[in-house]
């Protein structure tokens, strides 16, 4: 065994770190709730499955997504857009489980977003080999509000560059249950994932989930 596992868990614990002026990484934040966050995702994909979305451009997406909330977050040839119902099925998406808004609520507290209010929960499923190219988030109506991303399963190689895309981005990897912060001067960065490294992780095996808690409207 490798050093760097025996240490883990032992120096790892809740750790904040400013990454970018209203950006925060809140490492292992979501550690102690994985089992029921895990669950809860469970349940909502049960009613409302991953599926590969189609870009405007015409490309399915290598990321498959769902949502629970209000509104959630879906593309086709048409375009971007928050709607309140799933298109596969035409049905309102999922509530958002408690646990899932009272751990972003709690995040965006701890980095001084009091009184944050999500009302879209986008998941994401990365399989080995995907990844999500440079962009911003912009389909949202208020970017006062920060964006709350939380990792579980595989690690992955996080990017994010600046406000226009040719800013050189840093890399850096977030871990399972890390929690990051978006708020501020950062909300509106361009930021993206690399290709999922293969791996086998002991709660979710060969994946990555990542849930992105907004408010959209
Ligand atoms: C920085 N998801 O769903 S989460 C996305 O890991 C998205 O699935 C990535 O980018 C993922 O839109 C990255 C970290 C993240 C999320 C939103 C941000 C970083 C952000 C919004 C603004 C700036
Ligand atoms: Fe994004």
């Amino acid at each position: 065994m490798a050093t760097a596992d025996l240490f883990e868990g032992v120096f790892d614990g809740p750790r904040r770190e400013e990454i970018a002026p209203g950006a925060a990484l809140l490492h292992g934040f979501a550690r102690p709730q994985e089992r029921d966050l895990i669950g809860a995702i469970e349940a909502i994909v049960g009613r409302a499955p991953f599926r590969h979305m189609m870009t405007p451009g015409g490309h399915a997406m290598s990321v498959a997504m769902t949502s629970c909330g209000r509104v959630g977050w879906v593309t086709d040839r048409s375009g971007y857009r928050y709607a309140t119902h799933d298109p596969q099925g035409d049905r309102p998406w999922p509530e958002m489980p408690s646990v899932l808004r009272d751990l972003a609520i709690g995040a965006a507290a701890e980095a001084g977003f009091a009184g944050f209010d999500p009302d879209a929960c986008l998941i994401n499923r990365y399989a080995p080999g995907a990844r999500m190219a440079l962009h911003q988030d912009r389909d949202e109506q208020d970017f006062s509000a920060p964006i709350v991303s939380v990792s579980l399963g595989l690690p992955a190689i996080f990017q994010f560059g600046g406000m226009a895309r040719s800013d050189k981005p840093r890399r850096f990897e977030l871990r399972h249950g890390d929690v990051l912060v978006w708020g501020g001067e950062s909300r509106l960065v361009y930021h993206g994932v690399l290709a999922l490294k293969d791996g086998d992780h002991e709660l979710l095996g060969r994946q990555r989930i990542n849930l992105t808690f907004r408010k959209a409207l």
